[in-house]
């Protein structure tokens, strides 16, 4: 069969399950599916290109003669099982947090730095973590132009980032009723949380880690400082964010704005006198990533303040996993001058 055989490991998720979604609306080539997830799932069948898969539990068999590998089922099986998927041959698109700050395993975010996926070597390619990517896109052409000195940024976060538990809290609540598995340690549903995964010595949590260090390294600058606070509330897809950013040089207004408008995979939508901003409940089943609430902000040099909001399942997830898989394609047709058989 003509195309690359791909695994979706994860394939029962909220994540996978994109994965399937946006392989097929972005016509990857794949020849062969494999649908991978736990002994929980095995089995059950996911719909692609209009047929059920049976879902497989998770073995070392499950990824021979698998060209990609797109994982999305946590950090433990990730870390497990991805050694042994690039043993076998595939190249393995993670998008948990196992390997995102090893220096060999590449981070990317196609619009930002699509150019650190030098070659189709690497076996393991890391997707960065929703929050970031999605912010990463919207400040790529303010770094690129001006250079970026700090950015502050606080995040209102679906519940569709804790998975399909963190979903399951919030529909139920929503009922009167109490969840079979909490996702979140208090209610959430007329509620917002300042607390998304475990918190730290210093009072951080591993969210605001991710958001810090994913940073620097997808824009390769250490020396760039973030100061987030990540809050979830009860939305249930598209992440917003209120990023703070101090640019290294002056900036004139207009001209941030039509770059930005011209940016790959962002939309401007910057009309408040007619209540024109970005919303979660219109970025939810989009790709892009939607900016607006653009001003500048008087209280730091060179100061400008935005209002960023995207879909955290497609573009802080599958869609950017998929888009790095067409890097790698891209890459590797390129080295060996042809498609898969
Ligand atoms: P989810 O809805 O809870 O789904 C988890 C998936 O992982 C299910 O398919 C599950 O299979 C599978 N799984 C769990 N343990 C497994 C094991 N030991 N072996 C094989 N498969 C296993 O969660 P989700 O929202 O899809 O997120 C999944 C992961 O993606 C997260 O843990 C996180 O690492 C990553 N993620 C990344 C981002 C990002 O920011 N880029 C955003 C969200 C999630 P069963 O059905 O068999 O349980
Ligand atoms: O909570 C969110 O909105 C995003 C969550 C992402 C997430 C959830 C569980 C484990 C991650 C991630 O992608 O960083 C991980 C992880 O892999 O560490």
């Amino acid at each position: 069969m003509a195309g690359y055989t791909v695994a979706v490991v994860g394939a029962t998720g909220l994540v996978g399950r994109t994965m399937l979604q946006v392989l097929e609306e972005r016509a990857f080539p794949t020849g062969e599916l494999r649908a991978i997830a736990s002994a929980r799932s095995a089995g059950q069948d996911v719909p692609f290109q209009g047929r059920l898969h049976r879902v497989r539990e998770i073995s070392a068999d499950a990824f021979s003669g698998v060209d990609v590998a797109l994982f999305s089922a946590g950090g433990g099986t990730a870390r497990e099982w991805a050694p042994v998927a690039a043993a076998a041959g595939a190249v393995v698109i993670d998008n948990s947090s196992a390997f995102r700050m090893e220096a060999d395993v590449p981070l990317i975010v196609p619009e930002v730095n699509a150019h650190a996926l030098v070659d189709a070597a690497p076996r393991i390619i890391a997707n960065p973590n929703c929050s970031t990517i999605q912010m990463v896109v919207a400040l790529q052409p303010l770094h690129a132009r001006y250079g970026i000195r700090r950015i502050v940024v606080c995040t209102y976060q679906a519940v569709s980032g804790a998975g399909k538990k963190g979903v399951d809290q919030l529909h139920a609540e929503r009922e009167g009723k109490n969840a079979a598995v909490r996702a979140f340690p208090h209610p959430i549903a007329g509620n917002v949380l300042p607390h998304i995964a475990a918190f730290d010595d210093d009072g951080f949590t591993t969210e605001e880690r991710k958001m810090i260090e994913e940073t620097r390294k997808i824009f390769e600058d250490p020396r760039i400082l973030v100061s987030p606070t990540c809050v979830r509330v009860p939305v249930d897809t598209s992440h917003s964010e209120a990023v703070h950013v101090e640019l290294a040089a002056p900036y004139d207004l207009a001209d941030v704005r039509s770059m930005l408008e011209d940016a790959p995979g962002v939309i401007v939508i910057d009309d408040p006198e007619s209540t024109a901003y970005p919303l979660a409940m219109n970025a939810a089943g989009r790709d892009e990533v939607f900016v607006g609430r653009l001003r500048r902000d008087p209280s730091a040099e060179n100061g400008l303040i935005m209002w960023v909001v995207s879909d955290n399942l497609r573009k802080g997830a599958a869609t950017n996993a998929v888009q790095i898989a067409e890097v790698w394609k891209a890459r590797r047709e390129q080295e060996n001058g042809a498609s898969p058989a």
